[in-house]
């Protein structure tokens, strides 16, 4: 199938069909391992500082709003910064092409993180990322708020392989089209399915779909993931991507970020454009 027939099928696929695509061998082995020593090195460091070893979720209490659990405790943050093979990861082609088509092309990236599932951690409470994952309950959102169109897309780069066991992503099929926060967590458990792939692959998904990492089981090893979060450039980014510039080092970082990495991470200022315009 030719390359514009396919970036339409999955746009299709995401918006009118089960919500999510996987796509494999996005990232060669070599990019995976390369990603996945520096989120290792970096996880430590966290580790380290918050005296800790491994990245717990934090008490279940499935009577807790679902914010304390969305997030693990520890998640490495701005990866654009850490390191040219996740700025790499960020701009691939096959992945914002896709979601050009179903946010427009004023797509940016709102967030670039790491997200690891420990063995034995419990499934995160299902939420839906509309178009953050602290959206977490109905009053939040204007009155009738429907999700007739998206505003919210994310990419799951898996560095490990997604397993039934390991704690993969679930999902429920087609309840992007729902535009209802999921409260009713029975009804999730029962029609959610575990998106799995080998690693290197891109499971694209919106963030509109009811969803949360699955419970992993003792002995499955990490499930190491890069979660790229992709808006319409008039939602607001979920990270301050200034805030890299400012640690040493990072101003040189930012400056040689490539053109299409600075569109996806600056280039949508409607304000200050239209005040220079003056
Ligand atoms: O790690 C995952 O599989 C999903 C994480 C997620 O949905 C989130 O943190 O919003
Ligand atoms: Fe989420």
């Amino acid at each position: 199938m030719d390359y514009e027939k396919q970036i339409e099928n999955d746009a299709d696929e995401i918006i009118n069909g089960k919500g999510y695509v996987v796509i494999p061998n996005v990232f060669t082995k070599e990019e995976i391992k390369e990603a996945k020593d520096l989120i290792d090195k970096n996880m430590d460091m966290l580790l380290e500082e918050a005296g800790k070893k491994s990245a717990i979720q934090g008490e279940y209490d499935d009577k807790k709003d679902s914010a304390n659990l969305v997030q693990g405790k520890i998640i490495v943050w701005n990866l654009v910064y850490k390191g040219k093979i996740f700025e790499k990861m960020a701009q691939k082609k096959r992945v914002v092409d896709v979601f050009k088509k179903v946010l427009g092309n004023s797509v940016v990236l709102g967030s670039f993180a790491a997200r690891t599932v420990n063995p034995g951690d419990k499934s995160q409470l299902p939420h839906v990322d509309y178009p953050y994952f602290d959206m977490h309950t109905m009053e939040r959102y204007p009155k009738n708020i429907n999700f007739s169109f998206l505003m919210n897309c994310q990419s799951t780069i898996m560095i490990d392989d997604f397993t039934k066991d390991n704690g993969s992503t679930a999902l429920v099929p087609g309840s992007q089209k729902w535009g209802t926060y999921p409260k009713d967590t029975d009804k999730y458990f029962k029609e959610c399915i575990q998106v799995t792939g080998e690693s290197g692959s891109a499971f694209l998904m919106t963030g509109a779909c009811w969803h949360g990492s699955y419970e992993s089981k003792e002995n499955c090893g990490d499930r190491r993931a890069i979660l790229g979060q992709y808006l319409p450039g008039f939602v607001k980014p979920m990270e301050d991507w200034e805030k890299g510039s400012k640690f040493p080092g990072g101003e040189d970082i930012k400056n040689n970020f490539s053109d299409d990495l600075k569109a996806l991470l600056f280039g949508y200022d409607y304000p200050r454009i239209m005040q220079e315009a003056d």
